[in-house]
């Protein structure tokens, strides 16, 4: 009996899982951590009914015994719940552990290299990309904003980072004096920023448009405040904005200016 209710309940899961579609997603990390929690509640939700279900139904069953008698010994049961409990930590296990060896959620798993030339260097910690057209960023937090670095492009900009839809982007996260955090979740991405060490975040975005980050780690009176913003862009608007860039780091104090405004103010936006 008990045997026949777990095939049951068993058979009901794995069709729920199968029956798993993948999400559309902004970005790989989103739809990584999103699929897994899709996996892992088709597979609890069922366990939660069932289990449900029989608590209601034993309440019911005996609710006028007055001389209850307990289960002496039942070896199929034993088996059946051991085994049950198993496979569903297993599946857990295994789901989970995909998510986390993915390159996009731990880079320091993926086809990152030892820093070679002296730049690279510079970013203690840091996991550098192999792939050349990979774009790398320097997030500097400090109380209370983030400056964004592309060494390659050799241009900083305040509290907005604009990188193309597409591509593979790392960013490498740090702080200036105290602990922060940067937290974009609408993209999936979230890292400890640690002065003196740099903690690499990965990420492709499949779909343009604005993405707030947050910072999680609270700092001081403008913890609050310190948002940032990701633009996505096509390729040729993120060369113009880096071409822009270039131009205002070319006249200085324009962009020291830029450091107290909050990324909520309209930002001039690439044709
Ligand atoms: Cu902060």
């Amino acid at each position: 009996m008990g045997l026949r209710r777990a095939t049951v309940g068993g058979a009901l899961t794995v069709g729920l899982v199968i029956a798993v579609e993948p999400a559309a997603a902004q970005s790989i990390n989103r739809a990584l951590i999103r699929n897994l929690n899709r996996q892992l509640l088709y597979v609890a939700a069922p366990l939660a009914i069932l289990v449900e279900t029989i608590l209601f139904y034993a309440v019911w069953r005996y609710r006028d015994n007055n001389d209850p008698t307990p289960t002496k010994e039942n070896r199929s049961l034993e088996i059946t719940w051991t085994l049950a409990t198993a496979i569903v930590l297993l599946f857990v296990g295994f789901a989970s552990f995909n998510v986390l060896l993915s390159p996009y959620i731990s880079p320091s798993y993926g086809d990152a290299s030892v820093q070679s030339n002296a730049a690279e260097q510079a970013l203690q910690g840091a996991v550098i990309p192999d792939d050349p057209d990979a774009i790398e960023v320097e997030v500097i937090a400090y109380r209370w904003g983030w400056e964004f670095v592309y060494p390659e492009a050799n241009v900083s900009a305040q509290n907005t980072s604009v990188i193309p839809e597409g591509t593979d982007v790392y960013y490498h996260i740090t702080a200036r004096e105290v602990l922060h955090a940067f937290h974009a979740p609408e993209l999936g991405l979230k890292q400890d920023a640690i002065p003196g060490q740099h903690n690499t975040i990965r990420t492709s975005v499949g779909e343009t448009g604005e993405y707030r980050v947050y910072c999680s780690e609270y700092c001081g009176a403008g913890h609050s405040r310190m948002y940032a913003t990701v633009r996505v862009v096509n390729q040729s608007s993120y060369e113009t904005w880096l071409d822009e860039q270039r131009a205002g780091n070319a006249t200085g104090p324009t962009n020291s200016s830029n450091a107290t405004t909050s990324s909520r103010q309209a930002q001039p936006v690439p044709p």
